[in-house]
């Protein structure tokens, strides 16, 4: 029932209903041994810049910069005058210092048998080949470099290659389609694509070319194509293609890494926004590779010597980019990089993998975990995951009830897990518990790390108390930041700089809670209000998610002519669960009693899956057009399009009682 009356003005800039109460202790043992401690806090808060500078030390500099920053608002420019090759850094570099034998990839494909093991002296070996090959196709520093390949270890060398002559590369996920490509090779205007015949997913090979062919014959700007033998599948052939193992295979492994300036350009990666064209997201050099390099050595305590570090995200997002390729590699860590799906063979392969290769480090999104939830704690149970010693989440806000399962099923209840907060605009983690340091509470993402300055604020930009709601906000510029929008400052300062004056606003609503800890509560876009309270999507899902038949749910507001907008939820039940008649009428009580009346939805569905993003994001904007029996908007971002007539098809059984 309905307790306020439509649009009655309230203080909050959004609501902070949910309280959690468990706490988790770093293990003894590790925090005794951690790579940080508490005192980076310190440290980092006496001098911020001190701070960076010496995790920008870690890096091998060719020059020494002269101004730690240079901050022309909202243009910034670290390491000012220092140099450095960033392939140096991840491989080289390790390979001189004694570790040539270390492997830095395990590479599992996903058909049975399909493993390679990869050396630092092997990677360097390839890279350098690449790199050759790269010049003697003409490729120049600054020259921008388009790259669509499934997860093979290419895709790492083809970055590594650009990355060490200078070139800039633009990585496209190969999951998007043949307009998504081809907006994005002209936007940057590359002269090169690097692709592959195709790629194994769900079990068949799953083709690539006839999509580059298609976008690069609108592309006068193209001049060659290399494609990778992947899954021997027939190809046609243009006069611009070239087989990489023939230009590749030939060349010199021995290359020259000249350094580039700290400010250089060291890709362009494009992020797809709500409207219109996607921005290209630009990272220079000495300031990414520092950020990525600490980060991933303090977030995950990284003891490269002992730890198997996998990452289960795709290479084509930004988490790939800094969290497969950049950090590890810099880190001279030992990577898993897997090509296919979770559930290819069987839906116990992820465990299977970790089994394999002893992994100690896993890092995956809030979606799968979801899924594992509602494929049933029996699956990972039938492996030992026994090596495992850290966690982490990135992407969404992760729901409590999925960290607690995450913590216990997968992580035996001794692991830390982390929530990452971050963006491909921020280039690197930068709000996370740290494993060895936070009393982690299962859902938040706690604290700014050391050297970032994070606030939360209300509609006019001032800080919110402990118990408030708001906006997200950066205060000072960090060395992984995105420098600009490639070819548009304007849309860059419109976009991240006119929210708030002088703040960056990543466009997420947070809370603060009575410690000062800091919860992300979903995309402001997609804030609901109800009778004048603005309600935030995540907390109303993470209340539903922690009802034990529930695995996966997603809210929006619907317009409603008593409240001004509804809650309407979509659920995906647990695999033990079954779909009752009530179970509505006790998901909409469980939600009351846990939130409070406010948060109740209006009417709750039972769907088989819901609308995600190819990098596993909840699109809750088309789900708002089914709420509000609306034609669907834009679906070309969709993983499966099937999935939005399963939930069109519930819609008129659903029940909205109003109890
Ligand atoms: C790394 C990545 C960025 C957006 C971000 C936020 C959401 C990511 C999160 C999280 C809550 C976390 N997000 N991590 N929300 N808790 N730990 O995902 O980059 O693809 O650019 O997405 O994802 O909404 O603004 P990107």
């Amino acid at each position: 029932m309905a307790t306020e009356t439509p649009g009655r003005e309230t203080q909050e800039t959004l609501s902070n209903l949910l309280t959690e109460t468990r706490r988790f202790a770093p293990p003894a043992e590790l925090a005794a041994a951690a790579n940080v401690t508490a005192e980076a806090y310190e440290e980092a808060e006496r001098d911020r810049l001190a701070f960076w500078e010496r995790a920008a030390e870690r890096l091998t500099w060719a020059e020494r910069w002269h101004t730690t920053l240079e901050w022309n608002a909202p243009f910034a420019k670290w390491f000012v005058g220092g140099k450095l090759n960033v392939a140096y850094n991840c491989v080289d570099r390790h390979v001189e210092a004694g570790l040539g034998d270390r492997v830095a990839y395990y590479w599992e494909g996903e058909p049975e048998g399909h493993s390679r093991t990869i050396t630092y002296a092997e990677l360097q070996r390839e890279v350098a080949k690449a790199a050759n090959a790269l010049q003697e196709l003409g490729v120049r520093k600054g020259d921008r470099v388009a790259i669509y390949m499934p997860m093979i270890p290419e895709l790492p060398i083809a970055m590594l290659a650009c990355a060490r002559i200078g070139a800039i590369h633009s990585v496209v996920f190969g999951g998007f389609s043949v307009s998504a490509l081809k907006n994005r090779i002209e936007d940057a205007n590359a002269k090169l694509v690097i692709t592959a015949d195709g790629g194994y997913r769900r079990g068949k090979p799953n083709p690539l070319k006839p999509t580059v062919d298609e976008a690069v014959a609108e592309c006068p700007g193209v001049e060659r194509v290399v494609v990778v033998r992947r899954t021997g599948q027939e190809v046609n052939w243009t006069d611009k293609d070239i087989w990489w193992h023939d230009i590749v295979d030939r060349q010199p492994a021995e290359h020259e890494a000249v350094p580039h300036d700290a400010e250089d350009p060291l890709f362009i990666l494009y992020t797809s926004g709500t409207t219109g064209k996607p921005k290209g997201i630009l990272h220079t050099t000495g300031g990414y590779l520092t950020q990525t390099s600490w980060t991933h050595w303090a977030v995950f305590d990284l003891k490269p010597e002992t730890d198997i570090y996998w990452c289960t995200a795709d290479i084509g997002w930004v988490t790939g980019h800094s969290y497969i390729v950049y950090g590890p590699l810099a880190n001279a860590a030992t990577s898993v990089i897997y090509e296919g799906t979770p559930d290819t063979p069987h839906r116990g392969r992820f465990w299977e993998i970790v089994q394999k290769y002893k992994v100690t480090i896993l890092y995956t999104a809030p979606t799968a975990i979801r899924t594992f939830m509602k494929w049933g704690a029996d699956i990972p149970a039938k492996f030992d995951l026994s090596s495992l010693r850290i966690l982490g989440s990135v992407g969404e806000p992760i729901n409590p009830e999925a960290y607690v399962w995450y913590r216990e099923h997968i992580g035996g209840n001794r692991c830390p897990v982390v929530d990452t907060w971050w963006q491909t605009e921020t280039g690197a983690i930068m709000i996370t518990p740290l494993p060895g340091i936070t009393h982690a509470k299962p859902g938040a993402a706690m604290r700014a790390l050391p050297g970032i300055v994070a606030d939360v604020v209300d509609d006019k930009g001032e800080s919110v108390p402990n118990g408030g709601g708001g906006y997200l906000v950066i205060r000072e510029p960090w060395p992984s930041m995105l420098r600009t929008i490639w070819g548009d400052d304007k849309r860059y300062v419109d976009t991240y700089w006119s929210r708030f004056e002088g703040l960056y606003f990543p466009g997420d609503g947070a809370k603060r809670d009575e410690d000062g800890d800091i919860w992300l509560l979903g995309r402001v876009d997609d804030v609901m209000l109800v009778s004048g309270h603005n309600i935030s999507t995540t907390e109303v899902e993470s209340a539903l998610v922690s009802h034990p038949k529930v695995a996966e749910a997603a809210v929006v507001g619907a317009s409603d002519p008593v409240t001004g907008q509804a809650i309407v939820a979509f659920v995906i039940l647990r695999g033990e669960a079954e779909e009752s008649e009530d179970i509505a009428a006790e998901l909409r009580a469980h939600v009351a009693s846990t939130l409070g009346p406010i948060a109740k939805p209006r009417q709750i569905l039972v769907v088989p899956e819901l609308p995600k993003t190819r990098s596993g994001k909840i699109m809750r904007r088309l789900l708002r057009d089914v709420a509000e029996n609306r034609e669907l908007g834009d679906v070309t971002t969709l993983t499966d399009s099937s999935v939005m007539k399963l939930i069109a098809e519930k819609l008129p059984a659903a029940k909205s009682s109003e109890d």
